[in-house]
């Protein structure tokens, strides 16, 4: 057989195999384009503030429980062993936190939310959820949001333990929403009907908080 010519060299060659290479041209309907994927009034920052009340409590892996009471066929109290004996997962997803600041990349470790709610089967009637800290912090937030497929009840942070400050032993992350639904030391969830306003919520800030539409306050 005679040589197998290679693929012409051409300038339009190389930049179509490119163009394939990078999907260019294809709107991808669930990753946000780059230039999309700051909301608005939002600034990228590299390090990762703590932001909370003031009170950092100190729970150790043999006290530590997770309540998930309410609106629920199978309410469940969870103890460490028990969480880690859920399904566990990885999801990667960026901060957008009301203060302004955003950070991007950060690998949850943890149990996805949607494994949380196959165990104990919310009743028809729940439509939203109130994630309670052990510092006595809480936080309202939608069903429709807790149950999305990136929100987590996570234990580590780009592979590591998650810290104290950052809400270790177990935070809520619920990552299209602004950071302050997702509760540090989270210590119990509570499925109700109707929607109750928690700690920012009382003080001004946004039932839902969406970051794209810039549901700050309310
Ligand atoms: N339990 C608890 N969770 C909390 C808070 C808090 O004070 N207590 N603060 C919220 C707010 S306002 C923000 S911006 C984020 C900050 O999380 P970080 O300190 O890990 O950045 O946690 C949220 N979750
Ligand atoms: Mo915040």
């Amino acid at each position: 057989m005679d040589d197998v010519t290679p693929p012409s060299d051409t300038k339009l060659t190389q930049s179509k195999q490119r163009w394939a290479s990078e999907r260019k041209f294809i709107t991808d309907t669930d990753a946000p384009k780059a230039a999309d994927r700051l909301p608005p009034g939002q600034h990228l920052v590299r390090d990762w503030p703590v932001l909370d009340l003031g009170r950092q409590p100190d729970v150790s892996l043999d006290r530590w429980r997770l309540h998930v009471r309410g609106l629920v066929a199978r309410p469940l109290t969870l103890d460490w062993a028990a969480f880690q004996a859920l399904p566990q997962g990885t999801r990667r997803s960026d901060i957008h936190c009301v203060t302004t600041w955003s950070r991007y990349d950060n690998d949850w470790t943890g149990v996805a939310t949607q494994a949380l709610l196959d165990a104990v089967e919310p009743r028809e009637e729940a439509r939203f959820v109130m994630l309670h800290g052990y510092d006595g912090y809480t936080t309202n937030v939608p069903l429709e949001d807790f149950a999305r497929p990136d929100a987590m009840i996570a234990h580590s942070w780009q592979g590591q333990a998650l810290s104290r400050p950052h809400g270790g032993p177990a935070r809520v992350i619920i990552p299209h929403l602004y950071f302050w639904k997702s509760a540090k030391w989270i210590s119990a969830i509570e499925f109700l009907g109707s929607d109750r306003p928690g700690f920012w919520e009382v003080n001004g800030y946004h039932m839902r908080g969406d970051p794209w539409a810039e549901q700050r306050y309310s």
